[in-house]
């Protein structure tokens, strides 16, 4: 039985990631770019159905919904090799065409009132499915759309569907990206903490900076940052795709890394990576090197002080030509380096789930790694965000295009709502690092998410 998995790619940067993140998956199962597999794709054995579907002539479309408020990236979509590969019907344009403009009470209120059409896009994509897992939403946090839009989505998939998992992919802006981003942000992180049960948090500033660093690029485009996005976004789901005996699901996959409900902001780190332009820096890769680096800060696609702070839970998908001793044997020498800091309430160790890979997909090198992690330090970049957003609120700046919208319409509520939950999402990070943290909430009586599937 496959346990399906619906993706919802909103505004510019989500469609943008989503469109990637397809183009890897139709090159790892042997899909063409009009959706027929190729001739030489007969290895069978992986799952396509999880996030692919099939027409009556066998095409494999992607069970993927595209949202936006403007035209242009849908359209350059529909443009591209790929107009062939999507659905149509599942693609939405608003008929207004003029965005959110960078304003989360746009987005969200224009995805109010576009609510039943979205909503039977929805409902549509769920009932061709024989049991769904759950949805995936890639969206940035800093605009409009994306955010508003997103924001609004989460709400009523947690209400509509309130026993599917709900997972997100969201991008979190470089300081400089856009003015009222941390109106947006605590806006969004809201809903973000309050409607989704796991969140992959992809920083643009660590996307940027690894880019740079890493694959020695000096000034890195959004396309390169963006392959890096696409390439933890398909080791993510490997487990997925390409069975083996654990984190065959979804809820599996989580379940180890989220112990508690509202912990669930996840890092992620991948080694080694190379771009097409650099296949010369190929060095011999073994499980200990790619465990040992993935443990190594500048891996790691978020910008937070991790010496500050413990590991929750680490889990690494380890794909290639791997024997399982090699892992034992590797896991022995981290744990005996003490490499990893773990908060002392849970298990304490790094989770390790090797992967098949992909026959048709040449690369590089002979094992790579994908980190998920829950670290407490993420607390900092929420910690920032209320810092930028206090600012911005104490001058009361740029508000007139939020007071416009019914959500504001009456009061500033909202706003302060936002920051009282993002700040109590600090503080139970914050708690997490010590050892009484099991009694944490109990006395406020404020442990649980609205959100009980884990
Ligand atoms: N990594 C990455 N970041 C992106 C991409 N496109 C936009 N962003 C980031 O997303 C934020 C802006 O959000 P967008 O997704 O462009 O906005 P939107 O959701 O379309 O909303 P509006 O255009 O305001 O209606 C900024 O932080 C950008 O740096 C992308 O393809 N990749
Ligand atoms: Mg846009």
């Amino acid at each position: 039985m496959p346990r399906e998995i619906i993706t919802l790619q909103v505004g510019q940067c989500g469609n943008q990631i989503g469109l990637e993140f397809w183009k890897q998956l139709c090159a790892e199962h042997g899909i063409n770019r009009e959706g027929f597999l190729e001739e030489f794709a007969t290895q069978g054995g992986d799952r396509k159905d999880v996030f692919f579907y099939q027409a009556d002539d066998e095409h494999y479309i992607p069970r993927a919904l595209l949202l936006d408020l403007e035209p242009r990236v849908i359209n350059s979509i529909t443009n591209s090799d790929y107009a062939k590969l999507f659905n149509s019907e599942n693609m939405y344009v608003s008929p207004e065409g003029g965005g959110a403009g960078n304003n989360w009470a746009s987005g969200y209120s224009q995805a109010e009132k576009v609510n039943e059409a979205t909503l039977e896009m929805i409902d549509r994509e769920a009932d061709g499915s024989d049991s769904l897992e759950g949805f995936v939403l890639c969206h940035s946090i800093a605009g409009g759309t994306g955010s508003g839009m997103g924001s609004f989505l989460l709400e009523q998939l947690n209400d509509h569907y309130p026993k599917k998992l709900i997972q997100t992919y969201s991008v979190f802006p470089n300081e400089s990206d856009v003015v009222v981003q941390p109106y947006n942000s605590i806006l969004t992180l809201k809903r973000l903490t309050l409607n989704a049960d796991a969140v992959v948090v992809l920083d643009n500033h660590a996307l940027f900076r690894i880019s740079a660093e890493r694959l020695h690029i000096a000034q890195p485009t959004v396309a390169e940052t963006n392959s890096l996005v696409s390439t933890v976004m398909s080791a993510s789901t490997t487990t997925l795709r390409y069975p083996g005996y654990m984190n065959n699901d979804l809820i599996g996959l989580l379940a180890s890394l989220i112990p508690t409900p509202r912990c669930h902001f996840l890092m992620t780190g991948y080694t080694p990576l190379t771009v097409d332009r650099q296949r010369q820096n190929v060095h011999k890769t073994t499980v200990l090197d790619v465990m040992r680096r993935l443990l190594q800060p500048q891996n790691i696609m978020v910008s937070t002080s991790m010496r500050n702070g413990k590991y929750i839970s680490i889990l690494n998908i380890i794909q290639g030509e791997v024997d399982p001793t090699q892992v034992h044997n590797s896991l022995q020498g981290l744990r005996e380096r003490k490499l990893a800091s773990f908060i002392d309430w849970g298990p304490a160790s790094i989770q390790v789930a090797l992967s098949r890979k992909s026959p048709y997909v040449k690369t590089a090198h002979r094992v790579s790694g994908l980190m998920l992690a829950n670290h407490t330090s993420i607390h900092s970049l929420f910690s920032q965000i209320i810092k930028q957003y206090d600012t911005l609120r104490r001058h009361n700046a740029f508000l007139n295009n939020y007071v416009k919208e019914s959500i504001f319409s009456d009061s500033l509520d909202e706003f302060d709502s936002s920051r009282e939950v993002v700040a109590s999402l600090v503080d139970e990070y914050i708690a997490a690092e010590g050892s009484d943290y099991v009694n944490y909430g109990m006395d406020k009586g404020q442990s649980g998410s609205n959100n009980n599937n884990m």
